[in-house]
């Protein structure tokens, strides 16, 4: 385990179950990738799923125009909506190095009804839909956390709280994030709630 301070390469690492890991590290999730076939990152999308700003749209440019087709096969649920908003879907990866592209929509913070339920979804539904898809290894930014505006603290507590009772079929859940503020805030509330 790594305990330094500013290095992007730096991961902490937490036992979720005697075969299951939480790893927490900054950096750049459009280059993550732990295995290249039973691998995905988890994409901040919108609900119409085509592409956007932050994350999503730096996963798309990553990835490749066959990303943005692979989203338009998915059925709509309703006239402009592929994913609603705590929802998952999955694409391949193509030219990510994770094999899979696991979609989630994030609650906007200051428009949801229940914030905290939706992002609790989001992650839940990110790891049932890696779960059904044999995937093994998933990683995820800090999902609501940029453009819809969730404050980092809270969103820590719900994501970990999640990945603490959902991720332990998977062996590992990392999550990448971009700041060091954000990753501050997850260290923190993961240092609370797991040993490291
Ligand atoms: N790797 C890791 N984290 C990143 C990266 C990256 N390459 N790029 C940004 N982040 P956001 P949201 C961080 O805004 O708040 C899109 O337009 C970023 O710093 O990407 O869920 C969608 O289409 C922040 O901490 O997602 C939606 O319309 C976190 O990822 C909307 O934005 C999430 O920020 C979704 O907003």
């Amino acid at each position: 385990m790594s305990t330094g301070r500013g290095d992007s390469s730096e991961m902490v690492s937490f036992q979720l179950s005697p075969s299951s890991f939480l790893k927490i590290q900054k950096g750049d999730i459009t280059q993550w990738s732990v295995d290249g076939s039973s691998d995905a990152i988890v994409n901040p999308a919108n609900e119409r799923m085509l592409g956007g700003g932050g994350a999503d749209g730096a996963i798309h440019r990553a990835a490749g125009p066959e990303l943005k087709a692979a989203c338009y096969e998915v059925p709509e649920v309703r006239p402009g909506v592929r994913c609603p908003t705590g929802e998952a879907r999955i694409t391949p990866g193509f030219n990510l190095p994770a094999s899979h592209v696991i979609h989630t929509v994030g609650p906007i913070y200051d428009v949801d009804k229940d914030p905290e339920i939706s992002l609790r979804n989001a992650y839940r539904n990110s790891l049932r839909v890696a779960k059904e898809n044999n995937i093994q290894y998933i990683a995820f930014p800090a999902i609501s956390c940029g453009i819809y505006r969730y404050p980092y603290d809270k969103a820590a507590r719900v994501a970990l709280s999640a990945v603490k009772e959902f991720g332990s079929d998977l062996k590992e859940v990392h999550f990448v994030l971009f700041s060091d503020e954000i990753y501050d805030a997850w260290l923190n509330k993961a240092r609370e709630m797991f040993r490291d």
